[in-house]
């Protein structure tokens, strides 16, 4: 490089920093939602796209390319070919046949896994140290096929779960209260989607568990006010489709924060779908499914203890029930 003239004396760089690298498969609505979150959120050195599409994805690669004057400086790159892929320290699997006006997560499965086939087993080739996340839907049952495919150990496969259910569902508790949708503690765990578990008796505001101050204040009402709202996320991805297509800023945003944490070691505690076999009374074989994880640089480090009432337990299992019963037909 000849634009900058070195100070005399000066040794030639040698950069110490770490070089991040994620890779995203698929640059749909999704994919792309994600890797803008990614490049804005400064959490990547390198990003690769991965698509099937070749002027799609050359289309996308040149409009971020084109934002660079306004973005912290990360190489962007695309390719339909893995090996541009090699070193990545999180791939993050997007691509899918999209969830259809009213179609169930469970009927996009067949289509998807077949995807999956192409796609796993070329990246854990690539990047045999890195840390898959699985967004394409169903997430549940892709993560288990990611998981078979790649032949990695179980804390360096993730599915994004039911990260975004509990990030809607913080927000229409939020909004119902009105206050601050951080402030809200609140899970849902289980299968992304119909299945989806609330873990009511762990629900706290500022610290203040939200079921025994009902209870003490004697509002059973709220108790309904509350159920409606779990209907209502597990309806807002189908309501959202149903509106505008498809689903992309908010999975984008629960994609980065995820990002966030394994790359940076942040040990927060997030629900993603896990290998939960044995955990929660769960048996019946091995299934992935979302339970608050604390993530690491390691992946997945652990998943915590909260406290389940019997029918939260039993939901649970039965979540686990559904998944190991639609898994059981794609001799993975
Ligand atoms: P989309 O806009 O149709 O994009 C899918 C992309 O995948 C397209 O660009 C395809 O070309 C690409 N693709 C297809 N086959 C391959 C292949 N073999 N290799 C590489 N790329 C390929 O879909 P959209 O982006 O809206 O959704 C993607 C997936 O995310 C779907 O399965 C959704 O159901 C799922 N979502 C999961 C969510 C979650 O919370 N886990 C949330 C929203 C959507």
């Amino acid at each position: 490089h000849t634009f900058f003239t070195p100070i005399p004396g000066t040794a030639p760089p040698s950069s110490t920093k770490r070089h991040t690298k994620i890779t995203v498969v698929g640059v749909g609505n999704v994919g792309m939602a994600i890797a803008q979150t990614i490049l804005t959120q400064d959490l990547a050195d390198e990003l690769v796209l991965i698509d099937a599409k070749e002027d799609k994805l050359r289309g996308e690669m040149l409009d971020l390319q084109h934002a660079a004057a306004f973005l912290p400086r990360t190489k962007i790159n695309a390719s339909l070919d893995y090996d541009a892929t090699a070193n990545s320290d999180l791939c993050i699997v997007t691509a899918g046949a999209r969830q259809n006006s009213g179609e169930s997560r469970l009927n996009l499965l067949q289509r998807n896994v077949a995807l999956f086939r192409h796609i796993v087993p070329p990246l854990a080739e690539y990047s045999p140290d890195c840390m898959i996340m699985v967004v394409s839907n169903p997430v549940d049952v892709l993560t288990y096929a990611a998981w078979k495919l790649s032949g990695f150990p179980p804390n360096r496969v993730i599915g994004s779960g039911t990260n975004l259910d509990s990030s809607r569902f913080r927000f229409l508790i939020a909004d119902h209260l009105q206050v601050n949708a951080q402030d809200v503690q609140a899970y849902i765990v289980g299968e992304h989607g119909d299945s989806s578990v609330a873990l009511w008796s762990s629900i706290s505001v500022g610290g203040v568990p939200i079921l025994s101050f009902l209870e003490r204040q004697q509002i059973p009402y709220e108790k309904k006010t509350l159920e409606n709202i779990h209907k209502e996320v597990v309806q807002s991805a189908y309501e959202v489709i149903r509106l505008k297509g498809y689903t992309s800023w908010a999975i984008g945003y629960s994609v980065a924060s995820l990002a966030r944490t394994l790359l940076r070691d942040q040990r927060k505690i997030h629900p993603v779908s896990v290998l939960a076999n044995g955990l929660y009374g769960i048996q019946g074989g091995d299934v992935f499914l979302s339970l608050p994880a604390q993530l690491g640089s390691n992946g997945v480090l652990g998943v915590t203890n909260v406290h389940l009432t019997d029918d939260e337990t039993q939901q649970l299992r039965d979540s686990a029930k559904t998944i190991l019963e639609v898994q059981s037909q794609l001799g993975l």
